[in-house]
């Protein structure tokens, strides 16, 4: 760092710590924007992918109405990953450049949308769990310090919040039916249960990012701090639909306040977020063909704008005569 660049630093630090928000024009460290970076791209990936699992519910959903509300719920996450992507993009990371991460893996996206959805009911799940950790994640990061990734999460949260109630209401429908029905539900949240917990990164004394990313506000609180926030407010929910937790280990301490779960399966989040998860292969492959297969969407958007360029600049030389 140059004795310049070590001045600026120092400013930009206190910047944040005022609770300033940074924007795309202003300086920053490089090292402060590959953060930033990583995190947004794996977000907008993650929002990207995770139309995947639900996605294909949507021809085979029970009635019209509850198709309608699944159609619009994945269009909001492909409206997600189109916030992130744009948000990215004032950090000089283009698409182009933010998709090849993804399809080589050099990019992650979240564990969870590597588990497939095989009833009914994990639409449910991935409504009211996925959506609910999302929106304990997500809530804290429209306060981050850079100033669109902020502004992005704003709308995002109160969409997702949507998500979440939709996807109680549907688990609630089902626990209320038949026993057949309240047994699919019960099935589905034994297989989301433990990929949620996970969602929120590995325990904080083996999460290299975190210590930074917080002193810069480009995340607010630690990982366990969060998932710990999302068993609290969960678990209640959970007995309240008549649902047990599939965690034997599972006790409120009276102390703390807190419940406490059993050991989580890091090895099997590990498995998934290197790329060797049940679906991780089918995500990527679905990926690579709407990018290859949508090249003339984007070759014909480039034609047309190359040409309303060149008529702007032809208008502009007769105004001049
Ligand atoms: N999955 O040092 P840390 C949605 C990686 S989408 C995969 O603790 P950090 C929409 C991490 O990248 C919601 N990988 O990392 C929807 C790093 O690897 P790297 C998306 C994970 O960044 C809902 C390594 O492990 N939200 O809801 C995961 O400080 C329903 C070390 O980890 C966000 O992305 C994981 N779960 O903390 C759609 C929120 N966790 O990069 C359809 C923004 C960690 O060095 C249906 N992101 N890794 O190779 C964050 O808050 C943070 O990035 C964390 C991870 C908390 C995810």
């Amino acid at each position: 760092m140059r004795r310049d660049d070590n001045g600026h630093a120092l400013e930009f630090q206190q910047r944040i710590d005022r609770g300033d928000k940074i924007e795309p024009q202003d300086w920053m460290p490089e090292s402060y924007r590959q953060a930033l970076q990583r995190q947004m791209a794996q977000h907008a990936h993650s929002e990207y992918v995770g139309m995947l699992p639900e996605g294909r519910w949507i021809t085979r959903a029970p009635s019209l109405h509850r198709k309608c509300i699944l159609l619009a719920k994945v269009q909001d996450e492909a409206g997600h990953a189109q916030y992130l992507y744009s948000a990215l993009e004032s950090l000089g990371l283009s698409r182009e450049q933010a998709y090849g991460q993804l399809l080589s893996g050099q990019a992650k996206y979240l564990n969870i949308f590597n588990y497939p959805a095989l009833s009914w009911a994990d639409v449910g799940m991935i409504g009211w769990l996925t959506d609910g950790a999302a929106i304990v994640n997500q809530v804290p990061l429209s306060r981050s310090s850079y100033g669109p990734y902020a502004r992005a999460m704003l709308r995002i949260c109160q969409e997702e919040s949507f998500h979440h109630r939709q996807g109680f209401d549907l688990v609630r429908k089902l626990v209320e039916g038949s026993p057949d029905q309240r047994e699919m539900a019960q099935e589905a949240l034994n297989r989301w249960w433990w990929p949620t917990v996970m969602v929120f990164g590995p325990p904080d004394e083996d999460s290299v990012h975190s210590q930074r990313s917080m002193r810069w506000g480009i995340k607010l609180y630690s990982n366990d701090t969060l998932r710990q926030k999302f068993i609290d407010q969960t678990v209640p929910q959970i007995h309240h639909l008549g649902l047990s937790v599939p965690d034997e280990h599972l006790r409120f301490n009276q102390e703390t306040g807190h419940y406490e779960i059993g050991l989580i399966d890091w090895d099997e989040f590990q498995r998934v977020i290197q790329g060797n998860g049940q679906c991780n292969r089918d995500r990527i492959a679905a990926r690579r063909h709407a990018w290859e297969s949508g090249a003339w969407v984007r070759e014909a958007a480039a034609c047309y704008a190359h040409k309303q360029a060149a008529r702007l600049t032809e208008r502009q030389g007769e105004q001049n005569v």
